[in-house]
């Protein structure tokens, strides 16, 4: 009833795994290989994601936090009464509850999110908490959900896609993204964005590098995945998390980098590897204030507001048509 599942998806669960392998076989036929970072965020990888979070080097999810508790009243002030809430990616829950209590009587919050358990135990949450607000949760990959619109209310929507997510796109997907968010805003609408700036490289690389080596277990767990879900025998500790600033590109870049030359087998299939081949796993790309409103102003979106920490470390914008 109050769950919107994607056409086509007949929540089986072998349907989508068979859409795993053959990412994946794609992903690792190609010079060079690779493979998409949204298969990180499977159950032990979101965990996983939890941990690095509160990780003292990982500054991103406290310093985002920080500028919404300082900014509350003014941020929704700029998104005004009646709103309806889409969340991209599902964020931070204590982000998404200071919207909640700062917006001016709220219509609806739309979580869209792929991870179904999680979208769904929070929508529950939700609505015992909020009982004026509709809560109407979508389980799709958010890119998906923007193509079909119409799903989403009709007025006064507030895309709020928090934690940096935009930087996972290289800038012109980031630009194409942007232009669909534009499309769905309407003329009453806007985009509450959230994204990491660029600053000093030994503190972006520490955070992508953290002593306790969290953030190598997250990028090793989608060896782990690929051996569960797609019938491959990856030996993780043949491989290596490796995550350096690529300053040309302004972006950190992940691989998994293997430590010898080996054959590995998925599903039947042999793919080889050379000692020091990597796998590229994931971009974040960091931008400046000049720069992210110029690739808006490209997608049509204008920049409202902004909101920073006093280091500079994270900026959140406000955005309209
Ligand atoms: C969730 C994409 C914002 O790029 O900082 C953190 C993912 N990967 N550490 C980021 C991530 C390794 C994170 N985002």
């Amino acid at each position: 009833e109050h769950l919107q599942k994607p056409d086509g998806d007949m929540g089986n669960a072998s349907l989508r795994d068979d859409v795993f392998l053959a990412d994946v076989l794609a992903g690792l036929s190609q010079t060079p290989k690779r493979l998409s970072s949204k298969y990180l965020y499977d159950e032990r990888g979101s965990a996983l994601f939890d941990q690095i979070c509160e990780l003292p080097e990982y500054y991103p999810t406290r310093t985002e936090l920080a500028i919404m508790e300082s900014n509350a009243v003014a941020i929704t002030r700029e998104i005004g009464p009646h709103a309806n809430v889409v969340e991209l990616g599902s964020g931070s829950s204590v982000k998404t509850r200071l919207l909640l209590d700062h917006l001016d009587q709220p219509r609806s919050y739309i979580p869209i999110d792929i991870s179904e358990d999680h979208v769904l135990a929070t929508a529950q949450q939700l609505r015992s908490e909020y009982p004026e607000i509709e809560i109407n949760p979508i389980i799709d990959d958010f890119c998906a959900a923007l193509e079909n619109s119409e799903r989403f209310p009709g007025d006064q929507v507030c895309v709020y896609f928090p934690g940096s997510t935009i930087g996972n796109f290289p800038p012109h997907d980031a630009q194409r993204l942007l232009h669909k968010i534009s499309d769905c805003c309407g003329v009453c609408g806007g985009l509450l964005i959230g994204f990491d700036l660029q600053k000093d490289i030994a503190v972006l690389e520490a955070a992508y590098n953290d002593a306790a080596g969290i953030t190598a277990e997250f990028s090793l767990n989608l060896l782990d995945r690929m051996n569960r879900e797609a019938g491959a025998n990856f030996d993780t500790g043949q491989f290596r998390h490796v995550a350096f600033y690529n300053a040309t590109a302004e972006r950190i870049e992940i691989f998994l980098e293997s430590e010898c030359d080996q054959i590995v087998r998925i599903d039947e299939i042999e793919i080889s590897f050379e000692k020091g081949e990597r796998i590229h796993t994931e971009y974040s790309h960091k931008y400046t204030i000049a720069g992210f409103t110029q690739m808006a102003s490209h997608a049509g979106l204008a920049v409202r507001r902004v909101w920073s920490d006093d280091q500079s470390y994270f900026a959140i914008m406000y955005l309209e048509n």
